[in-house]
């Protein structure tokens, strides 16, 4: 297979233009500060029933646990080789709350207004990722906690750490970074750091 988004296994090599870098917490603003009996996942907007599905703590816990060996790949050029992630497969959500057929894009939003847009397309790669843990341990505060998203073959901004909210768009739409001069899509193997690439 020749696209790395098809395939389980981790790429063997960098995408262009990264080099290798410690983790780091990176985000704009603070940490926020998160109680899991309050916290849920909810998925909404152009749902295919059009109904809104929220998951506590315990229906997440209640999913099949999965682990991603994945790099972090930051805009910045800098990029964290070998990071096992583990959490619950994004393709797994989106079957317990699909998308209306015309829905092809997304918002996956966070604390705070971050949010990013992906496709529906790019939820659905197998080493994409809602993730609660970072190599064997439940995720740190600057990290993400409890729930990130992972999506390998994007850059790091596409992934919002501190998830709380994934809405279906049927039109595109662009997100925090993307309003901002970064690439709609943003993809690291092509290299699609920017708006003007487009
Ligand atoms: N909520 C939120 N998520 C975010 C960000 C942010 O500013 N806010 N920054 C993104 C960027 S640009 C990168 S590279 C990664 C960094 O992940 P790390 O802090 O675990 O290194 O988080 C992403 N997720
Ligand atoms: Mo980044």
């Amino acid at each position: 297979m020749n696209d790395p988004r098809d395939d389980l296994r981790e790429p063997a090599r960098l995408p262009p233009g990264q080099r290798e870098a410690p983790l780091r917490p990176n985000h704009y603003g603070r940490v926020p500060r998160i109680d899991l009996d309050s916290w849920s996942l909810t998925i909404e907007g152009a749902t295919a029933d059009g109904s809104m599905t929220r998951l506590s703590w315990a229906d997440v816990e209640a999913l099949p646990h999965v682990e991603v060996r994945a790099d972090l790949h930051c805009a910045s050029h800098k990029s964290t080789p070998g990071l096992v992630w583990g959490g619950v497969s994004a393709r797994t959500i989106i079957d317990l709350a699909p998308p209306a057929p015309e829905a092809r894009w997304l918002y996956a939003c966070a604390a705070y207004g971050y949010h990013s847009n992906l496709t529906v397309d790019d939820l659905l790669s197998p080493r994409a990722l809602f993730a609660t843990h970072l190599d064997g341990a439940a995720l740190a505060p600057e990290h993400g906690w409890p729930m990130r998203l992972v999506v390998p073959h994007l850059y790091g901004w596409k992934g919002p750490k501190w998830l709380l909210t994934i809405e279906y768009l049927a039109s595109p739409q662009r997100g925090f970074w993307e309003e901002r001069g970064y690439h709609f899509t943003g993809d690291v193997w092509r290299e699609e750091r920017y708006a003007h690439q487009e």
